[in-house]
């Protein structure tokens, strides 16, 4: 069946009480709440295997930006005493690793489906149910939805004339084949500079015969300074676990445990904080934002660590005119997501790699064999799209969603995605977005904010199960006032001024909107658990009488 094509009358063949769109960090720890709860869930999964994220981006130098320690499930002890993280930083073959020990550890598999895809979704007003079609043509019903489709996970190939007719070897960061790219001998070419080239690129360098750099827009890096972690300081973490688990969930912005700020940039005078962004700089990693307090807040402020980080770039990079290209200067360091990499700015200074500034010299085309940009040609072999992502929409937009009176999302979200707390949104109940659009997600430690939110859920259909509700839905007026809060608390920030693809202007025509909530995950959590407690303030219960709820299960079973 045709994506798109909606078969909401047909009959299912399944029912559940759970249907859960991803089998990522997201889908999976879902699967292991809900089943535990005695819920009938089945997860779709379009990849062949476990993980999301880290089944599909297997770059060379792929990482995550947060340390192992941090970035990973903290809902069983056992497990989080017991996983070796070899480094500080794990390489994505160790993080799916990870993701495939928890689905067997446990027993996840048997209740998801891989190689499928949802491409429909309709609620059905009268069952009060959704019916979901899948890639397979297989149809099911199910009470609820949950899309844990991950926030960077539809690729973005740019629409740059000729791109079609390459013939050399075309690759997207996002979309790695599953076994080793050679590069040795290669002329190749990486289009993008945001951390998927950022990581790959010193990679690919040290392959390449020669690599070109084609970069629209230079980024904001800190290193990693990764290494490999003692067994003493995985001990530390280990021990300490329960206090570096609440302060992440409680008092960071970001859900992850460091040194918080305790002033404004202008606190410390200028050597003293020139000081603190080099002891920063040299331990390493996204904490460098969090030197002072004011720096996503005031641009003057922000200005002294952007100029740090350009000084930085001005010393490592030996041709003066190559630094002065890979300087940024068009948005306030933070307000792009920060990269972090490995010798990224002295890959520069190899024999065998050239920066391409396109603001100087705008790709004209791509032919069979090179790329035209400005008055001169690149031949490649080899074409590495590292162009990122519609994020947190765009995989929610491949899936036809019908919610009440047969609206479409797509139409709802038109203007910009339009949510209460991240989680529902008006007028398509039943369906819960895990880390959606108005929830902190992309701003956060994502597995930290991931498990915050299964919690919720979980714990709201345990609720309704209790008190026999059938439905819950947002209400116009929560759902209006959330979103009137996460766009005022956004501009009360410096990062509305990025063209970033938080604000989804990344990609042509795509709304402006910043998408995430940027009030902290402490706070959030906060305002989360506050509504459940009152209620489900600012959601709609409908309880169906149980002559009703009968009717319809034994409507179901007759057709079936
Ligand atoms: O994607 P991006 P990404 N012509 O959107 C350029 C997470 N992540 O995959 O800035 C030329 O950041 C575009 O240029 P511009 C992390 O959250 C995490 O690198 O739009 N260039 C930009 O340079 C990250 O933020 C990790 O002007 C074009 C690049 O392509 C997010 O994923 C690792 C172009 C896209 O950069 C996305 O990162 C990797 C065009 N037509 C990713 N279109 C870690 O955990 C786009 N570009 C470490």
């Amino acid at each position: 069946m045709a994506a798109g094509e909606v078969r909401s009358s047909s009959v299912p063949d399944t029912d559940y009480d759970v249907i859960v769109v991803g089998a990522g960090f997201a889908g999976m720890y879902l699967l292991h709440r809900l089943r535990g709860q005695g819920f009938s869930v089945r997860v779709f999964e379009q990849g062949s295997g476990v993980g999301g994220t880290w089944y599909w981006n297997r770059y060379p130098g792929a990482r995550c930006d947060v340390e192992s320690m941090q970035y990973s499930y903290s809902f069983s002890d056992e497990l989080q005493q017991q996983w070796d993280w070899s480094e500080r930083y794990a390489p994505q073959p160790e993080i799916l690793a990870y993701a495939n020990h928890v689905a067997d550890r446990f027993d996840l598999r048997r209740d998801i489906q891989f190689d499928t895809r949802v491409e429909v979704a309709v609620f059905d007003e009268q069952a009060q149910r959704w019916t979901v079609t899948t890639s397979g043509g297989a149809v099911c019903s199910a009470q609820f939805v949950v899309l844990a489709t991950g926030c960077l996970s539809n690729a973005r190939l740019p629409d740059i004339p000729g791109a079609g007719d390459f013939k050399g070897a075309i690759y997207h960061t996002a979309h790695w084949p599953h076994e080793p790219v050679d590069f040795t001998g290669l002329r190749v070419g990486v289009i993008g500079t945001g951390s998927s080239a950022i990581q790959s690129i010193p990679l690919i360098a040290e392959q390449a015969a020669r690599l070109t750099v084609f970069q629209r827009t230079a980024n904001f890096s800190v290193p990693a300074c990764n290494a490999p972690l003692t067994a003493e300081e995985r001990q530390w973490f280990r021990d300490n676990y329960p206090e570096i688990r609440r302060k992440a969930r409680e008092e960071m912005r970001n859900g992850i445990f460091t040194e918080p700020p305790v002033k404004g940039a202008f606190d410390d005078p200028e050597e003293a904080r020139l000081q603190n962004y080099e002891s920063r700089w040299t331990r390493g990693g996204l904490t460098f934002m969090a030197a002072y307090n004011n720096l996503a807040l005031e641009k003057a402020a922000n200005d002294t660590a952007a100029d740090f980080i350009r000084g930085k770039i001005a010393e490592i990079v030996k041709d003066p005119e190559v630094a002065r290209k890979l300087q940024p200067s068009d948005h306030p360091v933070g307000s792009k997501r920060i990269c972090v990499d490995t010798n990224y700015y002295a890959t520069f200074n190899r024999d065998n790699v050239e920066l391409v500034d396109l603001r100087a010299e705008p790709i004209d085309r791509i032919t069979p064999d090179r790329i035209r940009a400005g008055n001169r040609e690149f031949p490649l072999d080899a074409l590495v799209f590292a162009t990122g992502f519609d994020a947190m929409t765009g995989s929610v937009a491949k899936i036809c969603i019908k919610g009440r009176a047969d609206r479409s999302l797509n139409d709802k979200w038109a203007e910009g995605p339009r949510t209460y707390l991240g989680l529902m949104t008006e007028g398509f109940p039943n369906l819960f977005i895990i880390t959606g659009p108005g929830s902190p997600s992309v701003l956060s430690n994502m597995i930290l904010s991931i498990e915050q939110h299964v919690d919720w859920i979980t714990e709201c259909l345990i609720a309704m199960r209790a008190r026999g509700a059938m439905c819950i839905e947002a209400t116009r007026q929560a759902e209006d006032d959330w979103v009137a809060h996460v766009n005022d608390v956004a501009a009360g920030t410096l990062y509305p001024q990025a063209n970033s693809w938080y604000m989804g202007a990344n990609v042509p025509g795509k709304p402006r909107v910043f998408m995430p909530y940027i009030g902290g995950v402490g706070t959030y959590r906060q305002i989360c658990n506050e509504v459940a407690a009152k209620g489900y303030e600012g959601f709609m219960l409908s309880v169906s009488s149980a002559a009703e709820r009968r009717a319809a299960s034994s409507e179901r079973a007759a057709a079936n």
